[in-house]
């Protein structure tokens, strides 16, 4: 018989669980992870199980294994929305990540800042923070689940991805949605037409209803909940429209660009 590993997150070994967790999945659903980089981060955006707190290995394998090909590939499916939590569930304080120290985070004037919109879009123009703050906000309480290993449940507010599309006039046949962010080494994320158009993936301009703060990204940030946390730019300052994949921050250093559900 085989032996149950009981250890907590914090001593597993990471590549053993992913390797385990691998071998429980129905056809379809092993394939879809191992294409999208059977990382750790992947396994808990299929299991919801929260790595951030007391969790064992062993309830995400027997998780993995009531799994059947129907709820898996419901999991999976792009038009399918992420699950919604109560207000009491937000994670507070909720955590700050970035390739660099929250006190190195781009200080951007909300006053000055504009959103470059170029590429296929008929409307080329830039939009003020003024402008995003007129148009509908939609919130969301959902999790976000870094490839590093946490995760944790935050509140949401913005501007619905796909109806700025819209109103921009994009072409959505086109391939991508492309980011590019402040930072000061810099910071790009390419998003894929199809999670462009999901109706949770926002525009975000506030953090549990009060503007979004430097450190999550102001004046904006895309939210992704259908995808791993480096699909979600913090402090963006333009979107090209487009079918070239220009590659991203993360993705250049051979994460998967799918990275989600
Ligand atoms: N511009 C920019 N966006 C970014 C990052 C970054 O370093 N720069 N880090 C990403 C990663 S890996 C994560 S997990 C989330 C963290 O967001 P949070 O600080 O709001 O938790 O931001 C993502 N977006
Ligand atoms: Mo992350």
């Amino acid at each position: 018989m085989r032996n149950i590993r009981k250890l907590l997150i914090r001593g597993v070994d990471k590549n053993l669980l992913v390797k385990d967790a691998t071998k429980l999945m129905p056809d379809l659903a092993r394939r879809r992870f191992i294409a999208g980089g059977a990382s750790l981060g992947a396994l808990t955006l299929l299991t919801g199980c929260d790595v951030s707190d007391s969790f064992s290995a062993e309830s995400m394998l027997a998780r993995i294994s009531k799994f059947n090909d129907a709820v898996q590939s419901a999991i999976f499916n792009p038009n399918i929305l992420a699950p919604e939590f109560p207000e009491s569930a937000i994670t507070r304080p909720f955590p700050f990540n970035a390739y660099f120290l929250e006190d190195n985070s781009p200080q951007i004037d909300g006053k000055t800042w504009k959103l470059e919109v170029s590429g296929l879009v008929q409307n080329k123009k830039s939009w003020t923070l003024e402008d995003f703050n007129k148009m509908p906000q939609q919130k969301q309480i959902t999790r976000h689940i870094c490839v590093e290993g946490w995760s944790a449940i935050g509140s949401w507010t913005g501007v619905r991805l796909s109806d700025f599309l819209k109103l921009v006039g994009a072409d959505t046949r086109a391939k991508y949605c492309w980011f590019r962010c402040d930072d000061i080494e810099g910071y790009t994320s390419p998003l894929d037409m199809a999670t462009a158009l999901h109706p949770q993936t926002q525009m975000t301009l506030k953090f549990d209803d009060k503007v979004l703060p430097v450190g999550y990204g102001f004046p904006m940030k895309i939210r992704v909940p259908t995808k791993l946390g480096f699909k979600n730019p913090k402090w963006v300052v333009s979107m090209e429209v487009t079918n070239d994949y220009k590659g991203g921050y993360w993705e250049n250093q051979g994460y998967n660009s799918f990275s989600g559900s």
